[in-house]
C-alpha cells in the first residue's frame, strides 16, 4: 500500500494539468473537464492499489470504493485489504489534502468474501491513511502478537524515495478545542447531536475541509473531535464502515481517543452487511466524545 501510495501522491501532485487523464492511463490525450479527471483520479488509485497487492502476493480480497464486488487477488492469500483509494477527490481541484485510507484483515486460508466485511472493525490488525498534503504523511498501526498497536508517522522524503519515520507512539490530546462538522447539516439531525454541537459552537473552534483524512489527521494531532452523523436525509450518515471508519477509528483509539456511532456504540463493534455499508461517525479526544456520548444517552 505504502508503494502504491507514493504512485498515488504522483497523480494528485499532477492534478489540474492538461494531460494528467493521459499520464494515469498511460494513453496519449487530453482532458478539460473537471469530473472526468476525479473520476480517472479515483480508478487510477484504486488499479494502482490492485496492482501492488495483486504483485505483493499476501492478499487474498480486496475491498474498495470503487469496486462494487470485492475483487479476488491471490488464491493462496491470507489476509484481505479494504482502501479507499483517493478519500476527498472531489476536493481535489482546489488543492486540499486528499487521502488514501486503507485495513488489513486476517482471514486465514480458507476465506469467502464475506470474511472481508462481515467482521466488527475491531478484527482488523494493520490500519492507516496517506495525506497527500503540504507535505505526504503516512500514518500507521500495526496490531499483532508482536506489535502493541502504537500510532507512527512517516514523512515521504523523495530524494530517498522512502517513507522516513517522523513521529512515533502518536497521542491524541484527552481533550481539545477544535470540533469538525458539515454544519450545513444541522438542521437533519437529531435534538442530541445538536445539542453537542451547540455545546461545542459555544466555546470551541470550526474547522471542516471536507476532507476525511485531513480533519481526522488534524484531529489526531491537535485533539478535538470529528463528525459525519446520522440525518435525515441519510439514516446511516454518509461514511463507509469498512474503508474509511474503521481504520480512522482504530487509528484514533490506539493514539488514546475514541470512535462512536452513536450512545454507547463503539464504531469498532459494528458488523456491517456489505463491504459498502455506512455508519454514523464520531470519533476524536477521549473527554469529547465521552461527553458526546453522556448527551447522545440522555434525553434531551
Ligand atoms: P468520498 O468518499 O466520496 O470522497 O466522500 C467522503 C468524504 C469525506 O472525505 C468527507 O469527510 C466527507 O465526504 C465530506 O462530506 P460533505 O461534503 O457532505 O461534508
Ligand atoms: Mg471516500
Amino acid at each position: 500500500m505504502a508503494k502504491a501510495c507514493v504512485r498515488i501522491g504522483g497523480f494528485v501532485r499532477r492534478a489540474g494539468l492538461k494531460d494528467v487523464k493521459a499520464f494515469v492511463e498511460g494513453k496519449n490525450g487530453a482532458v478539460n473537464v473537471h469530473g472526468e479527471e476525479q473520476a480517472a483520479l479515483d480508478d487510477a488509485a484504486h488499479e494502482v492499489c490492485v496492482k501492488e497487492l495483486i504483485q505483493g502476493g499476501r492478499c487474498a480480497w480486496i475491498a474498495s470504493e470503487e469496486s462494487e464486488d470485492i475483487v479476488t487477488a491471490n488464491v493462496d492469500g491470507r489476509i484481505a485489504v479494504v482502501f479507499d483509494p483517493l478519500d476527498g477527490s472531489s476536493n481535489i481541484e482546489c488543492g486540499v489534502g486528499v487521502g488514501t485510507i486503507f485495513g488489513l484483515v486476517d482471514v486465514g486460508a480458507e476465506s469467502s468474501p464475506e470474511h472481508v466485511y462481515a467482521r466488527p472493525g475491531r478484527d482488523m490488525s494493520t490500519v492507516g491513511y496517506v495525506l497527500y498534503g503540504a507535505s505526504m504523511v503516512l500514518v500507521l498501526s500495526f496490531m499483532s502478537e508482536d506489535a502493541h498497536g502504537g500510532v507512527c508517522a512517516f514523512t515521504y522524503d523523495a530524494d530517498r524515495d522512502a517513507f522516513v519515520l517522523t513521529k512515533r507512539d502518536i497521542r491524541i490530546p484527552e481533550s481539545g478545542n477544535v470540533y469538525s462538522v458539515n454544519q450545513a447539516n444541522y438542521k437533519k439531525w437529531d435534538d442530541a447531536t445538536r445539542a453537542y454541537i451547540d455545546e461545542c459552537a459555544s466555546s470551541k473552534s470550526l474547522r471542516y475541509i471536507g476532507s476525511m483524512v485531513a480533519d481526522v489527521h488534524r484531529t489526531l494531532l491537535y485533539g478535538g473531535t470529528f463528525h459525519y452523523p446520522a440525518c435525515s436525509s441519510n439514516a446511516q450518515g454518509k461514511l463507509r464502515a469498512v474503508y474509511e471508519c474503521f481504520p480512522m477509528a482504530a487509528i484514533i483509539e490506539r493514539a488514546g481517543g475514541l470512535a462512536i456511532s452513536g450512545a454507547n456504540d463503539s464504531v469498532l463493534s459494528f458488523v456491517p452487511s456489505t463491504a459498502h455499508s455506512r455508519m454514523p461517525f464520531h470519533c476524536g479526544s477521549a473527554r469529547d466524545i465521552e461527553r458526546l456520548d453522556e448527551i447522545l444517552s440522555s434525553e434531551v
